[in-house]
């Protein structure tokens, strides 16, 4: 049995500290007592904690180190001494006020004092969660650009000196970090179209692309953020800074650029990506289903630059090839009602095939977006029903295959991308499972009548009737709502996965599972909510 450590639930970031020698020893304590130590900033590893061992730093100074303009919501940075003291203690300790680096708000010599605002929804949040007093608000982003921009692109001395759009907020309480989930949802208005901030959500897509290409994390996290919150806004044009920066997840950075591109119809910063061959070959390579920004970039260093490039790479696979055939229908999201054709064919032949099924269509269809870009559906039986959850798979792995084969025969299915090809053993059931044996998911495209020819991405996946509600969550997303709540469920002490909430995980170096640890939850969505302490959402809240 794996003894659970203090630090397991941990993920640090050390700002690397001198001597060398001294750091070394702070990460083999560290990694000692459970904690995962990362050296770089991808997305599969966003830390809990910046570590602070050489204390003068300030927060400013920790961003340009790290070049963002700010860091993930969930992230704190903490001296090394708090880190110590849990070590000492044998138990996660209370970060203390001397313990943590907290972004300040700087008083600028604009004579706008006003007094802070706490916005009442906010209020109530601070009810609920440990208050700290400090002197920052969540949607701050860092005024300490000057020195931490990239320097392949354009410097923020080309760009005019930034102006300060806050109001001067004084001392304010720092919002807590889960307050993003504790937070009034915002009915999203599920429009793609007739939103009058279009331009802005393009341009900041592909910048978001970029980011996500150039494995900048924070930054493509950040444009993500104001994407969504530029989605909400369908009922007025956001044109100015001032404006821009009063919203939700939108610093001044951005606000700035947004004012830019409304005044001017362009980004600087896009221009400058696209005006080098290998960005714009990043991002076009990046859309090819089955390529992800590593694939991407290797082919863009060896000289592939277009999708014909692409197709004569000796190690395109199958699917990549069908990626590129199909392009554009993979890239372009189709309306609602047509998702709802495509969730209703599979779900009448599903359930023709065995009525006790439960077939429900997740995704951004469920959080009733009025676009979406693919059919995602799960497929369970009542909880109960069938006890044995093994017997309760082999039945719905039967069903599921049966479902592929009568409709790839129909033409309803025009390829499988991961799971068996049902063409590839002539439509047969038996060869298929002798073949294939065990298999919980086929990924596939489809087409229907209504539009006939145009190819859908569409995902069907069976599910353990006990893992409903840790399913209906994951799936449900979207990925930035699920990013948010697993890392509350870790700061809690939990783990939350597609297949439950469990706690007491053991984790090796890398954050490996070293045991599943103790499930708490995994039937009931709302369940998993009441236990991480988060009111409710409904689906269509959850797009953030
Ligand atoms: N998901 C996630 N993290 C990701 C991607 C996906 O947690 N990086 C989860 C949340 C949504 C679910 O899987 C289905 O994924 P997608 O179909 O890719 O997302 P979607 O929200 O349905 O959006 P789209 O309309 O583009 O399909
Ligand atoms: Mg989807």
């Amino acid at each position: 049995m794996v003894k659970s450590k203090v630090l397991n639930n941990f993920t640090f970031f050390i700002i690397p500290a001198t001597p060398k020698r001294l750091h070394n020893i702070k990460q083999s304590a560290y990694e000692s007592a459970g904690a995962q130590v990362i050296d770089t900033l991808e997305d599969e590893h966003t830390p809990s904690h910046i570590v602070l061992v050489n204390k003068e730093w300030t927060y400013a100074k920790v961003l340009a180190y790290l070049k963002v303009d700010e860091l993930p919501k969930l992230t704190r940075v903490v001296k090394d001494e708090w880190v110590s003291r849990c070590i000492e203690n044998g138990k996660v300790v209370e970060i203390g006020a001397d313990d943590e680096i907290l972004p300040t708000t700087v008083v600028k010599n604009e004579p706008q004092a006003e007094p802070s605002e706490i916005k009442q929804e906010d209020k109530d949040k601070f009810e609920v969660l440990p208050v700290k007093t400090e002197e920052s608000n969540e949607s701050d982003e860092s005024e300490y650009r000057s020195n931490h921009e990239n320097t392949e692109e354009p410097t923020e001395k080309k760009r005019k000196p930034a102006r300060d759009h806050r109001k001067q907020t004084g001392k304010t309480r720092k919002l807590t970090w889960d307050s993003v989930l504790l937070s009034q949802p915002h009915k999203v208005e599920k429009t793609e179209s007739g939103n009058p901030n279009q331009l802005v959500i393009d341009i900041f897509s592909h910048l978001e692309n970029h980011y996500t290409a150039a494995k900048d994390t924070f930054r493509a996290l950040a444009y993500r953020r104001a994407v969504a919150t530029l989605k909400q806004e369908t009922d007025r044009k956001i044109t100015t800074a001032e404006e821009a920066i009063k919203l939700k997840g939108i610093g001044e950075h951005l606000a700035e650029q947004l004012q830019e591109i409304v005044e001017t119809h362009h980004s600087e910063r896009l221009d400058y990506f696209h005006s080098k061959v290998e960005n714009v070959a990043l991002e076009v390579l990046m859309g090819i289903y089955g390529v992800g920004p590593a694939k991407a970039r290797r082919w863009v260093g060896e000289g592939v630059r277009t999708l014909e490039d692409a197709l004569a790479r000796p190690d395109l696979t199958p699917q990549q090839r069908i990626g590129i055939e199909h392009y554009d229908d993979f890239n372009t999201k189709m309306p609602r009602a047509e998702t709802q054709q495509h969730f209703e064919i599979v779900k009448t032949v599903v359930q023709k095939l065995d009525k006790d099924t439960i077939v429900e269509c997740m995704g951004s269809y469920r959080r009733k977006e009025e676009f979406c870009g693919d059919i995602d559906i799960i497929i369970t039986l009542p909880i109960g029903l069938e006890p044995d959850t093994e017997k309760a798979l082999v039945r719905l792995r039967e069903v599921l295959l049966n479902t592929v084969v009568i409709l790839a025969k129909q033409g309803f299915l025009t390829c499988a991308l991961t799971g068996p090809d049902p063409l590839a053993y002539d439509y047969n059931v038996s060869r298929i499972l002798d073949a294939v044996g065990s298999f919980d998911r086929w990924y596939g495209a489809s087409t229907v009548p209504s539009n006939y020819g145009v190819w859908r991405r569409i995902d069907l996946l069976i599910v353990p009737p006990d893992e409903i509600g840790a399913t209906r969550l994951y799936f449900t997303g979207n990925g930035l709502f699920n990013r948010t709540i697993r890392l509350l469920a870790q700061h809690k002490g939990f783990s939350l996965t597609q297949h439950g909430l469990f706690r007491d995980v053991a984790r090796g170096k890398r954050r490996e599972k070293l045991s599943e640890g103790l499930l708490v939850e995994s039937k009931s969505e709302h369940r998993i909510f009441d236990i991480l302490e988060i009111p409710y959402r409904e689906p269509e809240e959850r797009s953030m």
